[in-house]
């Protein structure tokens, strides 16, 4: 008998998934190929049901004969082993990023005599009526926080990019790019105090309070889904940073990080051009502790963030902190650089990694901006924070369509650079 194979990475099944099925049917014995946690985070939402739900799931559907793994969005392995004679797909993955993995099925399949069968998608009232609800459940408080524990579980390096509104999250939300014939796409958002500041026309030195940064979060968790990493800056008095960390798991944010300086806070790429000071071990550990005895839920994260590098205090201080700040409670440690060179972060970590296996490590690449994540990744990095990228390519931009206008006296010299009107009308989605 032919075998007919079709991956599903949905946790609802819906019309259109039984429609995929009943259409299988036709051409042979049923395979579903569950899409593995660890792939599906890349390429589409992520999951609210666990990979051996989704499986029992679909073994659960009429029709169904068999239901396999598929451990990478790349059909390679699950087609060498099953080598089906069909490969049934909705036919949304004829254009858009999925194009390149269906084209290479097609030709993977080809060369035994398989044939892709493209099934037309189904999008119904009710079909977007659910997908509606699975974004509006992941977008919940109690699913969003504790994402960036399961995110530390399900990938080798967590990819966070900078947010500062919500359409600088809906930019982190939604931006997908294949590369190298598979999907990828941004797993967390960072929370900047430098572009949330910026973004306001004001310094990055605590100056805007904790009740504008908390509406900047919720600027943004209105219109996205994914997990949150919120600079907290010192993290202020200790009798305030408590309040924060409960403010902070209200709103459904999964980890916050805090800095080991005290006094006016500085941006640490000023380094040592200004005067910052970095609080002593003994009361930088007490303020993670407060934190870690306030928190209410298991989910959220306190990370510990050591300025001893950005403040040439050396790698034995480093080292002799990050120590310390586990111990008191940190549930992982951020090492910051302002060189070029990401020599010292990569001494660090592996250093650190060598006497400290499990606690999540965190960098931010602004300056070390040469080193990829998987060779962050190969010294035990575990999240990496684009920290102000968005920002920094916005703001020339803006500044030259001012001043072009300002030369021109008319609009139409810069039209070339703008996105089209309606495109920007239709950027946002209507409910
Ligand atoms: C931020 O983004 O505000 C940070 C990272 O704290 S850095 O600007 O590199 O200090
Ligand atoms: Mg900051």
């Amino acid at each position: 008998m032919k075998t007919a194979y079709t991956c599903f990475c949905t946790d609802v099944i819906h019309e259109g998934h039984l429609n995929i099925v009943n259409e299988a049917k036709k051409y042979g014995r049923v395979i579903i190929g569950a899409l593995s946690d660890k792939a599906l985070i890349r390429y589409n939402k992520f999951p609210t049901v666990s990979q051996e739900e989704r499986v029992k799931l679909y073994r659960s559907l009429d029709g169904v004969d068999e239901v396999v793994i598929q451990d990478d969005m790349l059909y390679d392995d699950v087609i060498s082993l099953i080598k089906p004679d069909f490969v049934v797909h909705g036919d949304n993955w004829v254009t858009g990023p999925e194009k390149t993995i269906r084209n290479h099925v097609e030709e993977l399949v080809k060369a035994y005599g398989g044939q892709v069968i493209d099934v037309p998608y189904t999008y119904t009232e009710k079909v977007r009526k659910i997908d509606l609800q699975l974004r509006e459940k992941l977008a919940m408080p109690e699913y969003r926080r504790k994402r960036l524990r399961d995110l530390l579980k399900m990938t080798p390096i967590v990819k966070a990019m900078e947010a500062h509104s919500g359409l600088t999250g809906l930019i982190v939300e939604k931006t997908v790019v294949e590369c190298d014939g598979k999907l990828d796409q941004f797993d967390a958002m960072w929370i900047s105090s430098l572009c949330d500041s910026t973004a306001k026309g004001k310094p990055d030195i605590e100056l805007v309070d904790m009740t504008s940064r908390f509406r900047t979060i919720e600027d943004i968790t209105e219109v996205t889904t994914k997990p949150i990493i919120f600079d907290g800056d010192t993290g202020g008095l200790t009798e305030h940073f408590v309040y924060t960390v409960r403010t902070l798991e209200r709103l459904g944010v999964s980890a916050v990080i805090i800095e080991d300086k005290k006094g006016l806070k500085k941006n640490s790429l000023f380094g040592t051009d200004v005067e910052q000071t970095q609080a002593s071990i003994e009361e930088f550990s007490a303020k993670i502790s407060a934190g870690k005895k306030a928190q209410l839920t298991d989910d959220f994260m306190i990370i510990a963030r050591i300025e001893s590098l950005i403040l040439e205090k050396g790698m034995e201080d480093a080292l002799e902190r990050a120590r310390a700040f586990v111990s008191a409670g940190a549930d992982g440690i951020m090492i910051h650089s302002r060189k070029k060179d990401p020599a010292e972060i990569i001494e660090f970590c592996d250093k650190f990694r060598a006497e400290n296996k499990t606690t999540p490590i965190v960098v931010v690449p602004s300056s070390f901006n040469t080193i990829t994540e998987n060779e962050l990744a190969e010294h035990g990095v575990n999240i990496v924070i684009y920290a102000n990228q968005l920002t920094r390519s916005a703001f020339p931009a803006m500044q030259k369509t001012a001043e072009d206008i300002l030369k021109y006296h008319r609009a139409k010299e810069v039209d070339d650079r703008l996105m089209p009107i309606n495109q920007i009308i239709t950027l946002i989605d209507e409910i």
